[in-house]
């Protein structure tokens, strides 16, 4: 029974009622009293007792939401790297300080309490994290959205380096990480693979029948999420794939036993493994299996859901966005049209003028590589119906474009959805979606002048962007509280949801006092994650050094080997000038190489042991030290990103489509050396030229050198530091050479050095230099350090949301 008590547990939250809660889920779960309760114990208690509060809240705002009726938006993602949710929800239902104060009292330490958490790693890096920020403030801005995705049984591999080698191992996160999940076994549903499809006439109309086909079944697993200092919870609806062939026992006498339970393994397989490349598509039918048992169903659940409140799909487009984040979840497209045409019986024209409502897309990369094709043969056999729906999609779109540009064959099967065997996913989402953006300035720009000029010269209308953002209240308020605790003092509390107040951060610029405290959270942030790596790997590191800091995925384009020539360049110098006086430096990497990325690896080993052979000199390691640290994910970012004096964000220019570390470590008070990349263009018009370190070729240049012919051996002959540098990979380090290296950057196989790591080598060196100089001027950096805190406001995933909420979506406040 609910208790006025019990419906005011947060407004009313105290020590006692807390206290109360706890041990009655101790109690009852456990059958233990909080004296006698393990820290995992009271981890899982303490979860069910903030999912208690969180079913209420979310009671009332749904109410408030039907009520209001309106538009909602669902935000459809293969990836949602969420984190860790418990430190976060407390923190934004303001509950944190009694928690704190009352498992203390109780003998628990709530920063232990909150390593309990696995980290659930449902995404491979930008992307994933991306979506999982803008749940964030989709809540806190009081926004209906739902999210839609897989339940991964495995996420992100966990990485181990042995003598210089990535291990993969799986992440078992389910296991003991499922506590906020809710199994919603009344929302589930089927997904159709397979079979056959049939077509017969009644009544003048063409019916479909789909035969022969394998069921799977969906069953939705819910994550509520919380927003800060708000009255909405909204739900991350993860979905998992179950067998329906109930088990046949007589089978088992007639030797069918195994074959079953196989079966019933392949179904369960869809939703086994996150895909752990990114920026690589290989086509695999297990992927498309995932892809299509997203959509179909994420489509059946917002039309049941709508249908319930509506009881007709009348107004479907005026009351429905759904988010297309990438083309992973495209297939959403033909799955509302078979939806529609075969469940409703629409003509094809109203289905069609549903979904050119409903449909809006984020392009994530222009990369060739990754851009999605499937092979059409493959697709048929495992999607038939959707197959058939997308050829017709196809054909009455090149007939539209036959009529605009008669005889310009080339424009049309550039903008055609299938060409060659093959579909491209890319194109089935532009013409799919009423709006595309970029996620950066550059990026969209980018996007009208290269893979979508076609579409963009036929409806320039279509195209916008929205720069992405980031929770600022997880990566600042949350990660660094010292920092959050000197901005409620000097700004006070507003930058919290309005994270434009920021800027009055500026005005403390030239006061001393406030320039020393920085100075110190950094220190503090530093020895903090310093214990960290003592723990972790036994280094101990010198807080005295500047933390130059490349954390993100390990990428050929994202150039860590640029980064790693830049620190063999200083140590060689050292080595053969050991009493050289110098500011001591520590290089920090953290990144996983997707598992088959045979360059990344080699990277990373270069990485390594250049680390290794380091640490072997103890006079060498006092000035410059490097360590990786293995299997980068959102908790180890949190404690890392504060405690950077220096960002590494070093990309070929036109490669990242916006990067948002950048960002994190922006508002953490660390000075950028960048690229004219992505949003780094964004963060150096922010900041201006004083407060960043940017280097190497613009997006021109780069196509210019491209077109003269990029020679890397060129860059090699004419620079001394370079060659220094090359020619130690040949040497190699503690004992392990790097001739394949050596050959990528200067020979290779097709171009040497695809991503002009050499081009940009001395212009990054001198950046470095100079930011070494200024370091040393204590007082510049922390003014240096202040005014990139002070411009990250409109980093912050409210403002991408609210862009999106006006530009795209149409979405007002509950
Ligand atoms: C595709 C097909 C098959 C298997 C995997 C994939 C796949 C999975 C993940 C392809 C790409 C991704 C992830 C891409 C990604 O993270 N892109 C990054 O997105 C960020 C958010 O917009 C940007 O800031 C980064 O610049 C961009 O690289």
């Amino acid at each position: 029974m609910t208790t006025e008590r019990d419906k005011n547990m947060e407004q009313n939250f105290d020590k006692e009622r807390f206290k109360e809660a706890l041990s009655t889920k101790l109690a009852s779960y456990f059958g233990v009293t909080p004296e006698e309760a393990e820290e995992a114990q009271i981890y899982k208690s303490l979860v069910l007792v903030v999912r208690d509060i969180l079913v209420k809240k979310r009671a009332k705002f749904h109410e408030a939401r039907k009520k209001r009726g309106g538009k909602r938006v669902y935000y459809m993602c293969m990836e949602f790297l969420i984190g860790r949710s418990l430190k976060n929800n407390l923190c934004n239902l303001g509950i944190e300080p009694i928690v704190r104060e009352t498992l203390s009292e109780l003998g628990f330490s709530l920063s232990a309490v909150y390593k309990k958490e696995p980290d659930p790693g449902l995404g491979n890096g930008g992307l994933g994290r991306l979506a999982a920020c803008f749940m964030d403030s989709l809540t806190t801005l009081s926004y209906p959205a739902t999210g839609h995705t897989i339940c991964y049984e495995y996420g992100l591999f966990k990485q181990k380096i042995i003598d210089g080698v990535q291990v993969e191992l799986p992440d078992d996160w389910m296991n003991d990480g499922s506590v906020w999940l809710e199994p919603r076994a009344d929302k589930s549903c089927l997904v159709r693979f397979g079979g056959r499809v049939l077509e017969s006439w009644e009544n003048g109309r063409c019916k479909i029948h789909h035969v022969d086909y394998e069921e799977v079944q969906a069953i939705p697993y819910d994550l509520m999420i919380t927003g800060a200092e708000s009255e909405a919870v909204n739900i991350l609806r993860l979905w998992r794939a179950h067998s329906v062939r109930t088990f046949n026992m007589s089978a088992f006498t007639q030797g069918q036993y195994v074959k079953a339970i196989e079966e019933n393994i392949s179904a369960e397989t869809i939703s086994k493994v996150l895909y752990p490349s990114d920026h690589h598509t290989e086509g695999k039918m297990l992927r498309l299996s995932q892809q299509y048992f997203l959509c179909s169903a994420a489509l059946q659940n917002i039309i049941a859901e709508y249908l319930a409140g509506h009881g007709t799909l009348a107004d479907f487009k005026e009351k429905i966005a759904i988010h297309l984040n990438d083309t992973h979840p495209a297939l959403c497209i033909p799955e509302l049209m078979r939806i529609l045409l075969d469940m409703y019986s629409y003509s094809w024209e109203d289905a069609w003028d549903v979904c050119t409502h409903v449909f809006s897309y984020t392009n994530h990369t222009i990369m060739p590589e990754a851009l999605e094709v499937w092979n059409e043969d493959l697709f048929k056999l495992k999607l038939p119906r959707i197959h058939q729906i997308i050829v017709e999609i196809n054909r009455r779109y090149t007939q539209e474009l036959w009529s605009l540009y008669p005889g310009d064959w080339d424009r049309i099967s550039r903008m055609a959805i299938l060409c060659g065997g093959q579909i491209r996913m890319a194109n089935l989402s532009v013409v799919g979606s009423y709006k595309v953006n970029g996620v950066s300035k550059l990026h969209s720009e980018l996007l009208t002048k290269t893979v979508f000029h076609d579409y963009y010269k036929k409806d320039p209308q279509q195209f916008t962007n929205v720069t992405n953002g980031i929770a600022h209240r997880r990566w600042l308020i949350y990660a660094n509280p010292m920092l959050a605790a000197l901005l409620d003092e000097t700004i006070g509390p507003d930058y919290r949801k309005q994270p434009e107040k920021l800027s009055e951060f500026a005005k403390f610029a030239n006061d001393n006092a406030v320039l020393e405290q920085l100075s110190l959270i950094k220190k503090a942030n530093k020895e903090r994650f310093a214990r960290y790596v003592k723990e972790k790997t036994g280094l101990l590191l010198n807080i005295d050094s500047i933390f130059d800091v490349q954390t993100k995925r390990l990428h050929e384009y994202k150039r860590q080997l640029l980064n790693a020539l830049q620190i063999i360049e200083a140590y060689t110098k050292l080595k053969e000038n050991p009493t050289l006086n110098m500011l001591p430096q520590t290089y920090l990497f953290a990144a996983k190489a997707a598992p088959g990325y045979h360059m990344a690896k080699e990277i990373i080993k270069l990485i390594y042991f250049i680390a290794s052979d380091i640490e072997k000199q103890p006079a060498l390691r006092e000035k410059i030290r490097v360590v990786f640290m293995e299997d980068y994910n959102v908790s180890l970012a949190e404690i890392l990103i504060p405690a950077a004096d220096l960002s590494e964000q070093i990309s070929l220019a036109g490669k990242e489509a916006s990067g948002t570390g950048n960002m994190k470590f922006m508002i953490n008070g660390a000075v950028t050396i960048g690229t004219l990349d992505g949003a780094n263009i964004e963060i150096s018009e922010a900041v201006g030229p004083d407060n960043i370190y940017i280097f190497g070729l613009n997006t021109d240049e780069v196509d210019e050198l491209w077109r003269r012919g990029y020679v890397a051996a060129d860059c090699y002959n004419k620079s001394e530091r370079l060659r220094r540098a090359i020619d130690a990979l040949g040497s190699g380090f503690d004992g392990h050479t790097f001739s394949e290296l050596f050959a990528y950057l200067l020979s290779g196989h097709g171009i040497a050095d695809p991503y002009m790591c050499l081009a940009d080598f001395d212009s990054y060196c001198l950046a470095h230099d100079r930011a070494l100089t200024d370091y040393q001027n204590k007082n510049k950096w922390n003014k240096m350090a202040l005014h990139n805190i002070a411009n990250a406001g409109i980093f912050s995933s409210d403002r991408s949301i609210e862009e999106y909420a006006q530009k795209i979506w149409s979405l007002s406040k509950v």
